[in-house]
């Protein structure tokens, strides 16, 4: 079992990239993005006409060039490279003459610009090492892909390894259904959200809750479900908000007012719209799902036709089975999400749960998490002045921006991808856009059992979807009128209690449509794991009680209230496509691989690299302690990190 991430923390700082010094992330080196101190540099250069950075530290290399350019093309003189060259003190159309004058076929100018004096080209190696020496070229750089279409941008591997970002240019964009973020609040003021939180409610019960977000929790988690920062674009980042505070600016919260949260949600998804409501917290006491207050609440929602989407829990540990005993993540219904680690590839083949990610039995025996999605080394939003960015000042990547891991940051990406397939399916009920889902996840073979659900999150397969089949089909047929006179239909309990205990088989009827059979997951595999008598009967059967003495406090009290997630490498700056990466997934040319500068590494660890093997990551069972944490003896709800 992986717990940390090997040598990937190496590759991550190719001669590509540059060797970022203390502070910069890699994504800066080359994009620029949280690099703005790299994009002032390149900009006075040019406007001097007078380099001042030499990429190989040879003074006869006049422009300024990317990092790593002048070894690639040392490296590989024949080589094909697409760059674009800014003149110096010559005239406009004096560098396509140049490149015209090349006595080579391979040398082509694609572009020439009238607004700067400019041309994308493709040349030789050898050719851009003649240009780079001329002393009238002020830059050459890679002709990349630095900004998606539409304007929105996130060079994480997240956004492409869930398929969000496929919808971020597309007219379907604006029709995402407003998103309910029940967590710390929302800092709206920040550019993240563009005046799209359209509610602020403040629910918490306890003292010492500031307005907005004084955790920065829930700014982080709004801002992967629907951020649309520059270079920090989430899962949908059209779709309006609404910040439903129950957090104190310590992480604390109480059930009592997370079951609010769903009341308000109730009440006004008419008003404003929303139709996906996300919940990366988890109530402290263990219950079966027939009598929690929170999983009923929820249910509601469910019924309601809102898409509810819960955290799986950090208390995982070493990547064993924990269980999932918590509401709302116990509820049968609800989609409940693990934190998938992408392990430095878009490809889910070699992506494992990470180590914290609770999953296993709910206490009335059904498989937890539904389905995974990216979590681990996730960067978004925080507020400077948040606890959390004030906590883990290593953890910041750039101003504004934070490196965090958890179910919590999971979650969001579910949520996000809820609003896209609403866009596009707006008729569509929550247990078939679950369905959905579940459905087109893309498989993890190196994934222990039931660690990340049926798979990966694909939100691009889901949306293309004909219809979800409903993995809730067996539950469904216990969802009667409420007998109290209510007009949304409740969950009969009692009924599916008496069904379940004769006929251990009933579950199946959730995976009897033929649909399933064309998931890249074994269907078969899942039906029979995905509920478990099993289980069921040793939790609940065994005591005909289901008081809180039934489930000991003190085998929650310690180890599995860590927050392991917190024991993650705080100083990765995240999880970034490389040039070649992000160019094969966007149809683009590939930029030349270079790996001239690679016995340098050694030489100059990165703080990143040298942290991963030294960490108390690599501990699993270290045990920290958090103030997000609620203690096990207050019936009060924790916040994920
Ligand atoms: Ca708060
Ligand atoms: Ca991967």
């Amino acid at each position: 079992m992986r717990q940390d991430r090997g040598s990937s923390g190496d590759l991550r700082w190719s001669a590509l990239w540059g060797k970022p010094s203390k502070g910069e992330t890699r994504s800066s080196a080359l994009w620029g993005k949280g690099g703005r101190g790299f994009l002032a540099t390149l900009v006075v250069g040019i406007a001097l006409a007078a380099p001042a950075a030499y990429a190989d530290g040879s003074a006869s290399y006049k422009a300024y060039t990317t990092p790593g350019l002048i070894a690639a093309a040392q490296a590989n003189p024949k080589g094909t490279f697409d760059v674009i060259l800014m003149g110096g003190d010559h005239p406009t159309g004096w560098l396509a003459k140049q490149i015209a004058g090349f006595d080579s076929a391979k040398a082509k100018v694609k572009r020439q610009y009238s607004s700067i004096s400019g041309v994308a080209a493709r040349l030789t190696g050898s050719q851009v090492l003649t240009l780079a020496k001329n002393g009238h070229v002020a830059s050459i750089t890679y002709d990349s892909p630095v900004q998606l279409a539409g304007g929105l941008s996130n060079k994480q591997r997240w956004p492409f390894v869930s398929g969000v970002q496929k919808f971020w240019a597309s007219g379907s964009a604006a029709a995402t259904p407003t998103i309910a973020v029940v967590d710390s609040g929302i800092d709206a003021s920040r550019a993240d959200f563009g005046g799209r939180v359209v509610a602020q409610v403040n629910l918490s019960s306890l003292p010492g809750n500031s307005p907005g977000d004084g955790r920065g929790h829930g700014t982080f988690v709004a801002g992967i479900a629907a951020g649309s920062g520059d270079g920090y674009a989430g899962a949908a980042p059209a779709s309006k908000l609404v910040s439903i505070d129950v957090m104190d600016d310590q992480g604390m919260a109480m059930t009592r007012d997370v079951i609010a949260a769903a009341d308000w949600i109730l009440a006004n998804k008419d008003k404003y719209g929303i139709k996906v409501a996300n919940f990366s917290l988890h109530s402290s006491q263990p219950n079966s799902f027939m009598y929690d207050p929170l999983d009923k609440a929820v249910e509601r929602l469910w019924f309601s036709g809102v898409v509810v989407v819960a955290a799986a829990g950090n208390y995982g540990v070493s990547g064993q089975p924990s269980g999932v005993p918590f509401a709302p993540g116990n509820d049968p219904f609800v989609i409940t999400v693990g934190a998938d680690d992408v392990d430095g590839s878009t490809s889910t083949m070699d992506d494992m749960a990470a180590p914290w990610s609770a999953y296993g039995y709910t206490l009335d025996g059904f498989a937890k998490p539904d389905i995974a999605a990216p979590g681990r080394y996730m960067v978004g939003p925080a507020s400077p002045n948040s606890t959390l960015a004030l906590e883990r000042p290593e953890s910041v990547v750039a101003s504004g921006y934070i490196q965090l891991s958890g179910t919590s940051f999971a979650a969001p990406v579910v949520a996000g991808g809820a609003a896209q397939i609403l866009a596009v399916h707006p008729s569509w009920t929550p247990d078939q856009v679950k369905g959905a889902l579940m459905l087109t996840a893309n498989r993890t073979p190196a994934a222990l059992p039931l660690s990340e659900g049926v798979g990966v999150v694909d939100v691009g397969k889901a949306v293309g979807a004909a219809s979800g089949p409903n993995p809730n089909a067996a539950l469904r047929a216990f969802v009667k009128a409420d007998p109290a006179g209510g007009a949304l239909p409740v969950f009969d309990a009692a009924s599916w209690a008496n069904t379940a205990k004769a006929n251990a088989s009933w579950a199946s009827a959730s995976w009897a449509d033929a649909s399933w059979a064309s998931a890249s997951w074994s269907s078969a595999s899942w039906a029979s794991a995905s509920w478990s008598s099993a289980s069921w009967a040793s939790a609940s059967w065994a005591d005909a009680s289901w008081s809180d003495a039934s489930w000991a406090d003190a085998s929650w009290a310690s180890a599995s209230w860590a927050d392991n997630a917190d024991g993650d490498d705080t100083t990765s700056s995240g999880e970034w496509v490389d040039p070649a990466e992000l160019a094969a997934l966007l149809g683009l040319p590939v930029p030349p691989a270079d790996t001239s500068a690679a016995p340098d590494l050694s030489a100059t660890a990165p703080a990143a690299a040298a942290t991963d093997s030294s960490a108390p990551a690599s501990d699993p069972t270290a045990v920290t302690t958090d103030a997000t944490v609620a203690p096990a003896s207050d019936p009060a709800a924790s916040l994920l990190p």
